[in-house]
């Protein structure tokens, strides 16, 4: 499955705010999102739905482009990898606004988060890779737990890491646990123990997938790699 991203860098000698795009589909899915903003004007609230008006322009124009070159490719071959067309980016380019650039990248070459649940049982193969990949980035093997907790449908606490309702209805605002797959990676931000440093530390390497979904080992980096089994630093190099 593949996802795009996209930045608008403000200036560039005109206002503008930043533009984010995903968009995700190559079989089955198709997201796509953006936001604006700006500080300046006389008119914030005007301005701010143009901008917003904006970012969404820019946000359906990258996902054409994506889709194009993602048809491109599959007159091509069917396989991903980092040879096809649709890993060359648009480099920055001006726009209204400030400087655009894109890219597409292979979201099963990253761990799928939502795969800790297979067929609505917790997939102990997935929990042990998912680990395995917390330590390899310096972090606790632990949160696996309360991941699980947050996507699987039942409000029973995994002892000893896990966190369901009670830990969540307690905090201020108190929210509901979710009791599904993760639509985005950044929902991690609500789960117990995934701070804003675990998660910068993980998000270049996980998806939030909405089916259960196997690696690409044509595109996975090191640490997905290794994540993979047991195995000893440095046993797995990158291409
Ligand atoms: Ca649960
Ligand atoms: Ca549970």
């Amino acid at each position: 499955m593949i996802g795009c991203a996209a930045s608008l860098v403000p200036g560039r000698g005109k206002r503008g705010g930043p533009v984010d795009g995903t968009t995700g589909g190559r079989h089955r899915h198709h997201h796509c999102s953006g936001y604006g903003h700006t500080t300046t004007g006389g008119y914030p609230q005007t301005e701010n739905l143009l901008r917003l008006e904006q970012a969404w322009q820019f946000a359906y124009g990258i996902d054409s482009w994506a889709v194009g070159r993602l048809a491109e490719d599959r007159k091509k071959n069917d396989t991903d990898s980092s040879e096809d067309i649709w890993n060359n980016p648009i480099a920055p380019t001006d726009v209204e606004g400030g400087e655009l650039s894109a890219s597409i990248k292979d979201l099963q070459g990253r761990f799928n988060l939502n795969n800790l649940l297979k067929e609505g049982k917790p997939s102990e193969g997935d929990l042990a890779r998912f680990r395995r990949l917390l330590k390899q980035l310096g972090q606790s093997p632990e949160l696996a737990e309360a991941l699980l907790d947050w996507i699987d449908p039942d409000l029973n606490v995994r002892y000893p890491n896990g966190a369901e309702e009670s830990v969540y209805l307690n905090r201020q605002p108190p929210y509901r646990t979710a009791n599904r797959p993760l639509s985005d990676v950044s929902e991690l931000l609500l789960i117990e123990g995934f701070s804003a440093e675990v998660y910068t530390a993980l998000q270049p390497h996980v998806a939030a997938l909405p089916d259960y979904t196997p690696i690409n080992l044509n595109s996975a980096g090191a640490e997905v790699l290794m994540s993979l089994a047991e195995a000893s630093p440095g046993t797995i190099l990158r291409p």
